[in-house]
């Protein structure tokens, strides 16, 4: 017997398809982005890598370099150059957005990823935030949700080369699904925190978040 529409009988294709449309099967959750909504509102794209800081770029050699993680995690490390690259080691792709409009796509990183890191220190219950500080005295705040995110991690190597030193290297911080400002060069420290605790731009204007996808540039007054 054919499928008749709205008068036939029920075969058990119509009822096997009707119960897929009440469940959602084959949904997956996700929106398709089409190339044109790859750059967040207000960005324009660039193929050079634009470099901005406070104007001081520290000068760190691999033999001095430190990395020391503390505050609300059950194992406080600091790590040298040789012990951070015993680390488990990845690479990872994204694009980069800066709150000064420019955005570069397909940026590839090696180094640590959050997750990794996280796992060796492990992270106390009650820790909600992370401080970065880096050697030129810059600071910034994320949640560790944020910071934790799956394509986050502690950069050393860009595009298959050492990080440049005016980028950041030896080490720098790469949360991709923020303004890049969040992504703090030359990583010195970082604290594990119960409470918040804003950075250098966030305590002069700039959003305590900083999501280009809705336009966190700045604290709106
Ligand atoms: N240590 C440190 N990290 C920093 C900054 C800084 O001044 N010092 N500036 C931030 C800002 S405002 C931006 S836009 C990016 C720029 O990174 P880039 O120079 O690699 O493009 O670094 C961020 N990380
Ligand atoms: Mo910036």
């Amino acid at each position: 017997m054919n499928e008749d529409a709205g008068t036939g009988a029920p075969t058990k294709l119509t009822t096997t398809k009707q119960r897929w449309a009440q469940e959602g099967r084959f949904l997956t959750g996700r929106t398709a982005r089409p190339e044109s909504e790859r750059l967040p509102p207000g960005q324009h794209l660039v193929t050079d890598w634009p470099v901005l800081d406070l104007g001081m770029h520290p000068e760190v050699p691999a033999a001095c370099w430190r990395l020391d993680v503390h505050g609300a995690v059950e194992r406080p490390v600091v790590w040298d150059w040789m012990g951070f690259q015993a680390l488990p080691q990845s690479r990872a792709v994204s694009d980069i957005h800066c709150v000064t409009t420019w955005s570069r796509y397909d940026n590839t990183w090696d180094g640590v990823l959050t997750r990794d890191l996280l796992e060796a220190v492990m992270p106390k219950p009650d820790a909600r935030f992370v401080v970065l500080q880096s050697y030129d005295g810059y600071t910034t705040n994320l949640t560790l949700d944020d910071f934790a995110a799956h394509d986050a991690l502690l950069a050393h190597g860009w595009n298959g080369a050492p990080l440049a030193p005016v980028h950041g290297g030896p080490l720098r911080l790469v949360v991709p699904h923020l303004y890049l400002w969040k992504s703090a060069k030359w990583l010195q420290r970082i604290e594990f925190r119960t409470d918040d605790r804003p950075g250098f731009w966030e305590v002069r204007g700039y959003h305590n978040r900083g999501d280009p996808w809705v336009e966190q540039r700045y604290t709106e007054e």
